[in-house]
């Protein structure tokens, strides 16, 4: 319903989407109440200088102070099983997310991108995209800046990046493409089982005109979209259906839209098999605003990934040091491993741990096999280690960077692809790759004074 149908409005959880959801409804005119469950949330400060009148909540929710809501607009990293949650939901109070507000103001066409690794790269891209083709484009979501703030009306599209939490919390916001990129398993400790989680991927197809999904994993396949709104992507050859995207054969392949050679995979400054569904993902998306394919191959070679992913970072004596901070699960540390094991001559260094949010590490052994040496760190680095014969275990970041520097041959490859969340140790994955690059830094410093 609309927001100003609501006599009450409670926003739960003040982090970052929580302060930007206050601060739209209160540009609305609407004054909301404010809860939190810890005892002093980073952003309380920043709530105060928004309007000092609020009223802030914090420590365990109270089902009573909730039922004086009409509306609960809930943050993503609350768990949404919380029983004073639950209670809330019993007693028919709608639980939304920032997308349903979102929803009743976006005037411009919405692109959506979930899966379980690529979002960020893939979100970006089209965005990139989308602006080399002219277009006034704004990008938000869970890459890093609330939907609710690039909301503006000479908007020409919005390219959001959706989570399985925000889509969980998403009912109303139509999409005119989506793509879900690949599920594997994540965020276990906020799903009952790895069905679950599938599921809320898949609400991405909920409402769409257009659905874009990876014919190398069919369970990404929207299930009650007609064929004729569906794209796929894939590394084999496109089909023959129109629309549909591919890759030409080896050895010089080319991504085609159709039978079409759009870009050679070799002229990609994106390394790794994955990249190049990424790319076609964006594509895809892309095509469905009726852009002109051929006019974006520029902005495909110059676009060079975000940081933290597969990111160099140094090469120093035939040593390059790579930060791969985002593989915050084991599929994208998986992707990162598979993607780099070609390109080593030398020997292959990993280190991994840090918060594994549940996940069952024996499904990481084959990657791991692949790996020379192990360094372990973090709450779930022993789970790790237990699964390769040489792991050793560094106390921070800082030691892991010299053990693995003392592994070091010429023509190896250090990588940081914890397979982990970092909050056991660090704010954000950012910070464990500034953390990383830093060490990275002083380690080649104290090489080059010996
Ligand atoms: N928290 C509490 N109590 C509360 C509210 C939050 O303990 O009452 C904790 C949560 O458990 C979580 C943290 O505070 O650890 C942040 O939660 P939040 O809901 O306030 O999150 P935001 O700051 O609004 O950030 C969210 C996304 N974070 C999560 O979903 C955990 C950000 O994605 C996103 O960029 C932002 O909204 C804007 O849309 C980050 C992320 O880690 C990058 N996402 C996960 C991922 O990619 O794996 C899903
Ligand atoms: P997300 O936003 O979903 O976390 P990113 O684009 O930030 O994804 O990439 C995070 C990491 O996931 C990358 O560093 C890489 O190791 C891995 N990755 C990226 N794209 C894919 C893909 N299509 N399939 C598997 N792993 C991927």
């Amino acid at each position: 319903a609309a927001l100003h149908t609501y006599e009450t409005i409670g926003v739960v959880g003040l982090g970052q989407s929580g302060l930007s959801c206050v601060r739209f409804l209160l540009q609305q005119g609407i004054t909301p109440r404010v809860f939190d469950t810890r005892e002093a949330p980073p952003q309380a400060e920043q709530l105060k200088h928004l309007d000092a009148t609020l009223t802030l909540t914090t420590g365990p929710l109270d089902i009573a102070e909730l039922l004086t809501c009409d509306v609960l607009i809930v943050g993503p990293g609350l768990d949404l099983r919380l029983p004073a949650l639950q209670m809330a939901a019993d007693a028919g109070i709608p639980l939304v997310g920032d997308a349903d507000v979102f929803a009743q103001f976006a005037q411009a066409p919405v692109l959506g991108i979930t899966g379980s690794n690529g979002k960020s790269t893939v979100t970006q891209l089209t965005g990139e995209l989308l602006s080399a083709a002219g277009l006034n484009v704004a990008v938000g979501g869970n890459i890093g800046v609330p939907m609710l703030d690039v909301l503006a009306d000479d908007v020409d599209v919005y390219v959001l990046e959706l989570s399985s939490f925000q889509l969980d919390l998403m009912h109303d916001l139509h999409l005119h493409a989506a793509t879900l990129l690949n599920i594997s398993d994540d965020h276990l400790d906020r799903y009952n089982g790895a069905d679950a989680y599938a599921v809320s991927k898949h609400r991405i197809y909920q409402q769409v005109d257009y659905a874009i999904w990876n014919r190398d994993q069919r369970s990404t396949a929207p299930l009650h979209v007609p064929v004729a709104q569906q794209l796929s992507f894939g590394t084999d050859a496109a089909a023959t259906t129109p629309g549909q995207f591919g890759i030409s054969a080896f050895p010089d392949p080319q991504i085609c839209h159709g039978a079409t050679p759009i870009v050679a995979v070799d002229d990609l400054p994106l390394a790794g098999l994955h990249n190049v569904l990424n790319v076609q993902a964006a594509l895809a998306l892309v095509s469905t605003l009726n852009v002109a394919l051929n006019d974006l191959v520029p902005a495909l070679k110059s676009f060079h990934g975000l940081p933290h992913r597969c990111e160099l970072v140094a090469e120093q004596g035939g040593v390059r040091w790579v930060n791969d901070s985002k593989a915050t699960n084991i599929g994208a540390a998986e992707a990162a491993i598979y993607g780099l094991r070609p390109l080593v001559e030398g020997k292959l260094i990993l280190i991994a741990g840090g918060d594994g949010k549940g996940a069952d590490f024996a499904t990481f052994r084959d990657a791991l096999a692949q790996v020379d040496a192990l360094i372990v760190l973090g709450r779930d680095g022993n789970r790790i280690a237990a699964f390769h014969p040489h792991a050793q275990r560094a106390v921070d970041l800082n030691e892991a960077v010299r053990l693995a520097a003392a592994e070091t041959v010429p023509g190896s490859t250090v990588l940081l692809a914890p397979a982990c969340a970092s909050l056991d140790m660090f704010n954000s994955y950012q910070h464990r790759g500034d953390v990383f690059k830093a060490a990275v830094v002083e380690q080649l410093a104290e090489v080059m004074h010996d």
